[in-house]
């Protein structure tokens, strides 16, 4: 049976506040969307949450999702279809469970599929996933990306072409157990296990580079710094700055912006930003884009929607508070015009 959700005065607080946007569907639970526009058209590559009965825990063994549906919107005010069936855990040959965080990408008319999954040994790896349509039905590949690892596969074109795929995450994301060349067999005892200590540095995202097809890795992945105002890396113990999880890339007026979530626990969990001048970094720390939700985790993309800018988020609003059963919203953010975001308060008084 399941244990009821977590949650404290803070999230009793902000679940007793107005939201500033709504579901974007509402028949099925969504989250973790990245949002891109194909053709003229926005679709949005969501997790779909369900409730498969597992018991909660720190690592995220309650969120068992089983699927992908890819949602559709003719413009930003229009209405979100639900496209149904793209992918099934079933057909993907490599992965037990665990679909989590999605991203897709076009090149040459083909859609792919990026997600992260957990194969059969117990270990968290990124697949790809293939298409004629941006709603699929997508075919998965047989393996899963060489060298890849953990979760939360963003993938970013670059203005000349170049396609990198941003991922990694802490806790149940098993970033933390990949900290020497090969993956930590020892089964941690509480979520902080093997994370650097306070004063250390933190743990940091990776990026690669695919090769032309998008299948694979074309190098190996390496670290992104994130780094303070002084130009030194954020510590462990900086819980409200450091990476957590959730990585996304978008390039506005030249510049990189990094966004992630900082969230280890949701009342820390903010969409965070830094910048930098090149798609491997280093990006230094700016601010906020987005105050913490109701529900655990927090995760976002951001796109350009008809010359304006959107970023595209979930709570756990729908569900009352249940950390994974969220649902997707989107919200315009504002730039500053020395290049800063404009903080989003998901909720007002
Ligand atoms: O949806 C499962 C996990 O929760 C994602 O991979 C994380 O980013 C968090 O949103």
């Amino acid at each position: 049976p399941l244990k009821p959700p977590r949650q404290s005065l803070g999230e009793f607080y902000r679940l007793n506040k107005k939201a500033i946007s709504k579901p974007l569907i509402t028949h099925i639970y969504t989250a973790d969307p990245s949002a891109h526009v194909f053709n003229g058209k926005i679709y949005i590559y969501p997790s779909h949450d369900i409730d498969a009965g597992e018991a909660f825990d720190d690592l995220g063994s309650h969120f068992a999702m089983e699927d992908y549906h890819v949602i559709s919107m003719d413009s930003i005010n229009s209405e979100a279809i639900d496209n149904g069936l793209a992918l099934h855990v079933d057909d993907i040959p490599w992965a037990e469970k665990q679909l989590w965080a999605p991203d897709a990408h076009e090149k040459d008319g083909k859609y792919y599929l990026f997600f992260p999954a957990k194969a059969y040994d117990g270990i968290f790896r990124i697949g790809v996933a293939i298409s004629a349509s941006p709603t699929g039905p997508f075919t998965a590949q047989p393996e899963a990306i060489k060298g890849s690892f953990s979760i939360d596969p963003a993938v970013f074109k670059d203005d000349d072409g170049n396609y990198y795929m941003y991922f990694g995450g802490l806790w149940g994301g098993q970033l933390q157990r990949w900290r020497t060349e090969s993956f930590n067999p020892n089964e941690p005892k509480n979520p902080t296990a093997f994370i650097p200590k306070d004063n250390e540095p933190a743990l940091l995202p990776l990026v690669a580079k695919l090769t032309d097809d998008l299948l694979e890795f074309s190098e190996p992945p390496k670290q992104l710094e994130i780094l303070d105002a002084e130009g030194n890396l954020l510590l462990a113990g900086d819980n409200c700055r450091r990476f957590f999880e959730a990585s996304w890339m978008h390039k506005y007026n030249g510049s990189y912006y990094f966004s992630y979530s900082t969230g280890d626990t949701h009342l820390i969990c903010f969409i965070c930003y830094a910048i930098g001048d090149n798609p491997y970094g280093p990006f230094t720390y700016k601010g906020i884009l987005l105050e913490p939700v109701v529900g655990w985790t927090s995760h976002h993309s951001i796109c350009e929607v008809d010359k304006k800018w959107y970023l595209f988020y979930h709570d756990s609003s729908l569900s009352k508070g249940v950390t994974h059963l969220r649902s997707i919203k989107l919200a315009e953010i504002i730039y500053n015009e020395d290049g800063p975001i404009v903080p989003l308060k998901p909720y007002i008084d």
